[in-house]
């Protein structure tokens, strides 16, 4: 006999993208206006900024962060500095509702006692995108990044462990959060460029997290 609620007809709660990656869909939702909420918050202390990389081109997603550490980047290459360097003071810290939804999905996805220590938040409005990268500036190779995703949907590029492996699409909504971790840790990722439009939470923007564990 079939059910609303058999299986195959309902969403999965938790979606196996590959060895060590996890999607779990609309897992933030009902924090997402508290999570934007220190988004205003943080961001009035430390300003979203265009970063610009070593090659000399300015980023199209504006950055921030909280945590002990933030991810930046200048002309001399890319760090995690305990310190923004616009203002020369501490990185403001991370809301508890932050860690709480990290720590929840980290467990969920099957990674234990996850500790972040910093969370990048990313600002993309319409056109902003993110080039195909590998992280690899943090010290635990088997930590995973734990992604949230608010507002405005994104098209979410994901690749293999080499730049040439095929590239999948996967669209991200608002709330839908992803742990990459273990043998998932270094594929190469990436962001199609944002599509316009509105979404009660962000207004025309996207806003998106991800935890990670740089020590
Ligand atoms: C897979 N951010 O900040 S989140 C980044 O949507 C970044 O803003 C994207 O890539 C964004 O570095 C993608 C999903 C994500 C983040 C980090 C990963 C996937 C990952 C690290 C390793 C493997
Ligand atoms: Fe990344």
């Amino acid at each position: 006999m079939s059910s609303l609620f058999d299986s195959d007809s309902f969403p999965p709660a938790r979606e196996s993208l590959e060895d060590g990656a996890v999607l779990l869909r609309a897992f933030a939702t009902s924090e997402a206006a508290q999570l934007i909420e220190g988004v205003t918050r943080i961001a009035q202390q430390a300003a979203f900024r265009h970063l610009v990389v070593p090659g000399g081109h300015t980023m199209s997603v504006a950055m921030t962060n909280c945590g002990r550490v933030g991810w930046v980047s200048d002309r001399t290459g890319y760090r995690y500095d305990p310190l923004d360097p616009d203002t020369g003071k501490p990185w403001p810290g991370t809301p508890p509702v932050f860690l709480d939804l990290a720590v929840r999905a980290a467990a969920d996805a099957g990674f234990a006692d996850y500790d972040p220590d910093a969370c990048l938040i990313n600002r993309y409005v319409a056109g902003a995108k993110l080039s195909l990268h590998q992280d690899r500036d943090e010290k635990d190779p088997w930590a995973p990044i734990v992604s949230v995703s608010l507002g405005l949907p994104a098209t979410f590029l994901w690749g293999g462990k080499r730049r040439a492996d095929p590239v999948r699409r996967l669209r991200l909504e608002s709330g839908d959060v992803v742990v990459w971790g273990g043998p998932a840790r270094f594929v190469y990722h990436g962001v199609a460029p944002l599509k316009n439009g509105e979404h009660p939470l962000t207004g025309s923007a996207r806003i998106n997290l991800t935890f990670r564990k740089v020590f």
